[in-house]
């Protein structure tokens, strides 16, 4: 017999979690997903095939989604997202998962998971990513219920999103995907254990203002937490109420424009001259923002010894972790600054800093950040001089690690935040050019150049397919040194010229190579080619890799050799 109840349709739609899940992205305001599929993402990839409203780039690696998904939140300051299959799938994405956690990058990694029935079986490609990237997410998900799905996504945005940024990894078994509930996004959190401090101390905030007043040798010092929340515009207004010269880690950088008088670029191992007898001769360091990383402070206990420390941080674990400080400000940059410049106006304090500023002006013209040129010898420091200049310093550049970084980060100006994009704290090889992807995919207009060094671009020069697929314009200017050009640095210096295996023989023709993926190679191999190539490349709608040979022997100064004072500087 057939019913003769017609079907109520006043019930809520059930949805498969496969479908909640795309949903729940689209409600995020996600519009780009970098991943990867296999067989326990299968049903996410059947409803992503049916998807009209979120582009999917399939990568070449996972590492390359994970990457490229921190590129687009770098350059975007909105979160990333990457997905991947279980197993290796999902062990592929742990680099960059920890790239992201140290750099305090808001992503969300979406995992497959071997059916919940074969949990903890050693099943085919089962592996526990969520015990492995506890220590380097925010919070890891294991989804076990449907019925939470559309929850945990919402939280997981959250906590990607809020305090301190940061990667959040969501594992969800297959059987998840194809179970069905109502989908109801929820429309409030309850996190009872995750707190954000919204107050600012306004005490300590006072004690800030009359410590700056009173200074003699100040350095503000400000580190990527200026960038990620969005604090530049208090930055340039405590500048202009204090005068206070400004220095950068290398997660700050593009904080506060290079161009500016005030601004004395990257402080620590190869920060500038200038910038580290600042630092070290300084009677008050303002930290904002900023980690007081081993490769800034350099010795530890000749860090700042005559100074009072200010440090602002989001992370309280943050404050006092590295160097002991004085006024501890615990708090968002932005609003801690908002208060602090109100206090510094309304009070008209303005430290009286003449003579420490001519100081710095003598030390800024007598130890200038300089290389030697030859005749017919392309400098990697020329090659990116010569990238600032072809696009007006409004590219977005990634980098690689090594050489090529720190040439990056000591020539290129950045003039505005989020246009410097780099693996500061893990310092992960193959990071620029997936990287690349996630910023041009997030700015279809915008120049965009991977600066990279020879062994860099190899680990993921996979993503050059990716690159041509989509038919994005990155130009990758790999500063060709035949070697592992950093390593061999620090053999030269501090291991007796053992160069062991840092020399990149049997390396791929790189213009044959981006023929073969279907981009443009250009070899340049003299000084006055350097310009015309890069116009070339900027002005093409195509992928370029540009091939600058340079020489082995170019060393990144001024070098502060590691477990020394920050003032005892090589090569300055
Ligand atoms: C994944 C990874 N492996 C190893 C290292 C250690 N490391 C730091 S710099 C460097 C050399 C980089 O060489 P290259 O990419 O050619 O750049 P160059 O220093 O020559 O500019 C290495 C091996 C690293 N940072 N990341």
């Amino acid at each position: 017999m057939t019913s003769k109840n017609p079907i109520n349709t006043a019930q809520p739609e059930e949805l498969t979690g496969a479908q909640i899940l795309l949903k729940a992205l689209a409600a995020e305001g996600v519009e780009v997903i970098f991943g990867y599929p296999g067989g326990q993402v299968l049903p996410i990839y059947d409803e992503i095939y049916r998807t009209k409203n979120i582009t999917h780039i399939l990568t070449r690696h996972e590492q390359g989604a994970v990457h490229a998904a921190d590129g687009y939140a770098r350059s975007t300051g909105k979160p990333g997202v990457c997905l991947a299959t279980s197993g290796p799938g999902a062990t592929n994405l742990v680099t960059g998962i920890a790239n992201a956690y140290m750099d305090s990058v808001p992503i969300v990694a979406i995992t497959g998971q071997v059916p919940s029935a074969l949990l903890g079986r050693d099943s085919f490609q089962e592996a526990d990513i969520v015990g492995i990237t506890t220590p380097i997410t925010k919070y890891s998900y294991l989804v076990k219920d449907v019925k939470d799905l559309a929850r945990v996504i919402h939280e997981a945005f959250h906590i990607a999103t809020t305090g301190r940024p940061g990667p959040v990894l969501i594992d969800i078994p297959k059987d998840i995907t194809t179970e069905k509930t109502e989908f109801i996004y929820p429309p409030s959190l309850e996190l009872p254990g995750y707190r954000l401090k919204s107050t600012v101390n306004l005490e300590q905030v006072n004690k800030a203002a009359e410590a700056i007043v009173k200074a003699k040798q100040p350095v503000l010092f400000v580190g990527g937490g200026v960038i990620s929340s969005g604090a530049s515009e208090e930055i340039g207004k405590l500048i202009e109420l204090t005068d206070i010269p400004l220095t950068y880690s290398l997660m700050g950088k593009g904080a506060f424009p290079d161009n500016r008088e005030q601004c004395l670029g990257m402080l620590g191992m190869h920060g500038t001259a200038y910038a580290n007898y600042a630092a070290y001769e300084s009677d008050l360091i303002f930290g904002i923002g900023v980690r007081f990383d081993d490769r800034v402070t350099g010795r530890l206990d000749t860090f700042g010894t005559q100074a009072k420390i200010i440090h602002i941080d989001i992370d309280p674990a943050e404050i006092g972790k590295n160097v002991q400080v004085d006024i501890p400000l615990a708090g968002d940059v932005k609003k801690v600054l908002q208060e602090l410049n109100k206090v510094l106006e309304n009070k008209g304090y303005r430290p009286a800093i003449e003579p420490w500023k001519q100081k710095i002006a003598e030390w800024k013209n007598k130890y200038p950040l300089k290389y030697e040129t030859v005749p017919g010898v392309i400098k990697p420091q020329f090659v990116v001089e010569q990238i600032y200049a072809a696009t007006n310093g409004e590219a977005y550049i990634c980098t690689e690690v090594g050489q090529n970084q720190m040439w990056a980060a000591q020539y290129y100006s950045s003039l505005k935040p989020r246009n410097f994009i780099t693996s500061g704290g893990l310092g992960t090889m193959g990071f620029g050019l997936p990287a690349a992807m996630g910023v041009q995919m997030a700015h279809p207009e915008a120049v965009v150049f991977n600066i990279a060094g020879d062994g860099s671009i190899q680990m993921n020069s996979q993503e050059f397919a990716t690159i041509v697929q989509n038919k994005l314009p990155i130009n990758v200017a790999i500063l060709n040194n035949h070697t592992l050009g950093m390593v061999r640095q620090w053999q030269e210096l501090f291991f007796d010229k053992h160069y062991s295996h840092t020399s990149m023989t049997g390396q791929p023709d790189f213009v044959k190579l981006a023929d073969a993926y279907g981009a443009v190679g250009l070899r340049v191999e003299k000084p006055e080619d350097v310009r015309p190539a890069l116009e070339e490349a900027i002005s093409s709608p195509k992928a370029y890799i540009l091939d600058f040979i340079i020489e082995a022997d170019e060393k990144v100064y001024p070098m502060v050799p590691a477990g020394c004072s920050i003032n005892n500087m090589l090569g300055r």
